[in-house]
């Protein structure tokens, strides 16, 4: 056997297994993962290192429009670039749909923008406008395109989908076998308090905190999981920050039910008191759910270990401090700044650092975490996020040692701030391998502009779940109706 890159010497782990072996590459695929394997024509030393799937990043926001309009910072070239530095090598990012547009003309649009990407990519897409046309012709002709999730909100005027909306939504992926996914927040109790703090004068970004209740993503999460579990369809909580809305995942699963939740870094890393720095600065810190506090922070790393939590995603959502985050004037009232804040290099390093290297997560649930859940979740496993014969060689290569002050000089977006500014982060991916091929090494990039390809996804594996329904939409128990 002839190999065009061997890794000698590591330890590889997946989400299963840690253990010594080289790991063979031909033609972008692993084909063999042994002792001692012999050289190839490229042979990297990974002795002391870790050998681990690369990352799947598949909650970031690039080169999309916010539902205020706002560009993000970053494009497909900067976002992926970052991404790669972070230890990923599959990027699934938004395609957007603003009211009264075609999906196929948001695809067009993400594909033309994507084609930059260095890492492979899909979309998930933003549904806001379920016309009769979007729910019959094009979400099915999206689906047989290989997107296989869509993503509603229920908050954000702009954005928001009625409950019966959302029912159309969720029962038309699910005749197609694709996931929904949602931002879980109660609009209108946002929106009176928004009303009722601004009124009174309360305004700094502080109060950001305040405006988006606890309880309201509890609500929804509450209600987003009964509208799927009534139409037997799967559902992914994204960005779960609360304990109760993490129980309500959790409850949902042991009673059989395809429903998934995810969490990001700022709920663990930061809390709301990051908020309250001297005007503007509060600003940076300001994301949807908002930060929480430090025993919403224990909590969700409880829920990580747990298992009830299955993605850990960075929300990536990048808009500049100088120009974005301000773009209302230099101390603009919290409810006129860009929501979300950028994290797409740091989601993995993070995880690494406080949470396999401080004991609270084995290295299989890292690897699960980061790349393995995501991969299989969205249709992209076994080709993606895990390493074993016939898999991409989609391969990070990780210093378990090397310790690093995180700075924005040290990330390679187009932010011009970090929220983890300072922290001191040790284990970090010094070589990533995309599908066969260097794209990062000791800091050096080599992976060029447009070298990502568009990734057709499978549909949703139901394998395990039930997909029973209520007797309100069973024919046997409805007096004969077929509803679905
Ligand atoms: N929700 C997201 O998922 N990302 C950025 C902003 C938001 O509200
Ligand atoms: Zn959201
Ligand atoms: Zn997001």
């Amino acid at each position: 056997m002839t190999f065009d890159l061997v890794i000698k010497g590591g330890t590889v782990a997946t989400a299963s297994d840690t253990f010594a072996a080289d790991v063979g590459v031909q033609n972008g695929i692993v084909t063999a993962i042994a002792k001692d394997l012999p050289d190839g024509a490229e042979t990297i030393d990974a002795s002391g290192k870790l050998v681990l799937p690369g990352a799947i990043e598949s909650h970031c926001h690039i080169e999309q429009e916010s539902s205020s309009g706002a560009m993000t910072s970053d494009d497909y070239l900067s976002g992926s670039v970052s991404a790669l530095f972070g230890g990923n090598t599959t990027i699934i990012p938004f395609a957007a749909q603003q009211r009264g547009q075609s999906v196929h003309d948001v695809l067009a649009l993400y594909r033309e923008r994507a084609a930059k990407s260095v890492l492979d990519y899909s979309f998930h897409l933003i549904i806001t406008d379920p016309t009769d046309t979007v729910l019959k012709e094009e979400l099915p002709h999206a689906f047989a395109e290989g997107i296989t999730s869509f993503k509603v909100f229920m908050t954000y005027d702009k954005m928001v989908v009625s409950d019966e909306m959302m029912l159309d939504i969720l029962v038309t992926a699910r005749e197609h076998g694709a996931l929904t996914m949602t931002h879980a927040e109660n609009n209108a109790m946002i929106k009176w308090m928004v009303k009722n703090l601004v009124a009174k004068g309360y305004k700094q970004a502080k109060y950001h905190a305040v405006s988006h209740p606890a309880t309201a993503e509890v609500e929804a999460i509450h209600r987003g999981i009964r509208l799927a579990n009534f139409v037997g369809a799967p559902l992914l909580i994204v960005h779960v920050s609360t304990d109760e809305g993490a129980r309500l995942v959790s409850s949902a699963r042991t009673d059989g039910h395809p429903i998934f939740g995810e969490t990001c870094p700022q709920y663990l890393f930061l809390t709301k008191e990051d908020l309250d720095r001297p005007d503007p600065e509060g600003a940076k810190f300001i994301c949807s759910p908002p930060l929480r506090d430090a025993k919403t922070q224990a909590d969700l790393w409880r829920h990580l270990h747990a298992g009830n939590l299955q993605l850990w995603s960075s929300d990536h959502a990048p808009y500049r401090y100088g120009d974005s985050k301000l773009a209302a004037g230099p101390n603009p009232a919290f409810n006129q700044v860009a929501n979300g804040m950028p994290g797409i290099e740091m989601r993995a390093p993070l995880l690494f650092s406080e949470g396999v290297l401080k004991g609270r997560l084995s290295l299989n649930r890292f690897v699960a975490l980061t790349a393995t859940n995501a991969a299989k979740i969205f249709g992209l496993h076994p080709r993606k996020g895990t390493i074993a014969v016939g898999s991409d060689a989609d391969i990070a290569i990780w210093d378990p040692q090397e310790t690093r002050t995180v700075t924005q000089a040290g990330m390679h977006d187009a932010m011009d701030y970090t929220p983890f500014e300072g922290m001191t982060i040790t284990g970090w991916p010094v070589t990533v391998i995309t599908r066969g091929r260097v794209a990062m090494s000791n800091g050096t990039l080599h992976a060029a502009r447009g070298d990502g390809a568009f990734l057709k996804r499978d549909a949703f594996d139901w394998t395990g779940y039930s997909a029973a329904l209520p007797p309100e939409l069973t024919p046997e128990t409805n007096f004969g109706a077929k509803l679905l």
